[in-house]
């Protein structure tokens, strides 16, 4: 298997070069994990059954020395089974449906917005060969042209940004989601934030976002794997006056798992939903 630790990766990338599907870039990072040299199958929307031989009209799909792996969680699967002594993508099948649901909400309080914000700059970066598909494709997915879509966007940037706060919650306190180091959840998540960057025309987030740290460490991953042409700068978002605080800048004492974990936060909380907090400061 994986002759000279090389594996076939079929991208799907916008004319720069850069990877654009979260399907895709969540492959990449996992082979990377996984410690594989990549021959890369550069490539767009269309003509994806061609390249594929007629296997797939959708990517990510791999090949591993002859055999064809298709969509991405089948393949950290298959390379989470296969090569059992390299690194663990998947550490346990219960986590699974944990990715899932991570992944689940994450595309729905952002990515989903925001790929709608830059559906403009996400086809036009397309080959051109693509941007017929993907004007017509796109408007049936999302009900609108991309102009319309792109045209609403201020409304939008500044209502997604607090809705991070329980990513946030969780990357304050946590080195990865994985924990001390990367694993297919940060993979995943990261994906998101990745396949944003290569659409991005405006940054959609601010200079002082929280999650920056994790997001920057995770582009830098694998020789920089996420920061290659055509990717755009996530960072620099300008909240307007009637936008809603971008997040919490106030430390969460009493944060849904960091309460009431022993003697000492128990009675802070219980001297504040009792009121005796109040009433000592009153005195
Ligand atoms: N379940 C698949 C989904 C793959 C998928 O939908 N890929 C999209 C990219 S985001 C694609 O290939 N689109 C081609 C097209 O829209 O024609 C996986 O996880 O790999």
């Amino acid at each position: 298997m994986a002759k000279d630790n090389r594996i076939t990766f079929y991208d799907l990338q916008h004319a720069s070069g850069a990877t654009t599907s979260p399907f895709v870039w969540a492959t990449k990072y996992a082979l990377k994990h996984k410690g594989f040299d990549l021959d890369v199958v550069d490539g767009g929307f269309t003509g994806i059954m061609d390249r594929t031989g007629g296997r797939s009209e959708r990517l990510p799909a791999i090949v591993d020395d002859g055999h064809w792996v298709l969509d991405s969680w089948a393949i950290a699967e298959y390379l989470d089974q296969t090569y059992p002594d390299r690194p663990t993508l998947i550490p346990d099948p219960v986590m699974k449906p944990l990715i899932e649901f991570l992944e689940g909400w994450l595309w729905k309080v952002a990515l989903g917005p925001w790929v709608r914000c830059f559906a403009v700059p996400y086809r036009d970066r397309c080959f051109p060969e693509d941007i017929a598909y993907i004007t017509e494709s796109r408007q049936r997915m999302w009900g609108k042209s991309c102009e319309e879509l792109t045209a609403g966007r201020a409304e939008v940037f500044g209502k997604v940004l607090p809705e991070l706060e329980l990513l946030r919650d969780i990357l304050r306190r946590n080195k990865w989601l994985g924990g001390d180091s990367p694993n297919y959840a940060d993979y995943r998540a990261l994906a998101q934030f990745l396949s944003c960057a290569s659409c991005a025309d405006v940054p959609p987030m601010t200079e002082d976002e929280p999650l920056r740290d994790w997001i920057d460490r995770g582009f830098d991953l694998y020789g920089g794997l996420g920061r290659i042409e055509g990717m755009y700068p996530l960072f620099g978002y300008q909240p307007r006056p009637q936008d809603p605080p971008p997040f919490d800048r106030t430390p969460r004492e009493f944060g849904l798992n960091t309460r009431n974990t022993g003697l000492a936060s128990t009675a802070k909380e219980t001297a504040q939903i009792s009121g005796k907090d109040k009433a000592g400061s009153d005195a």
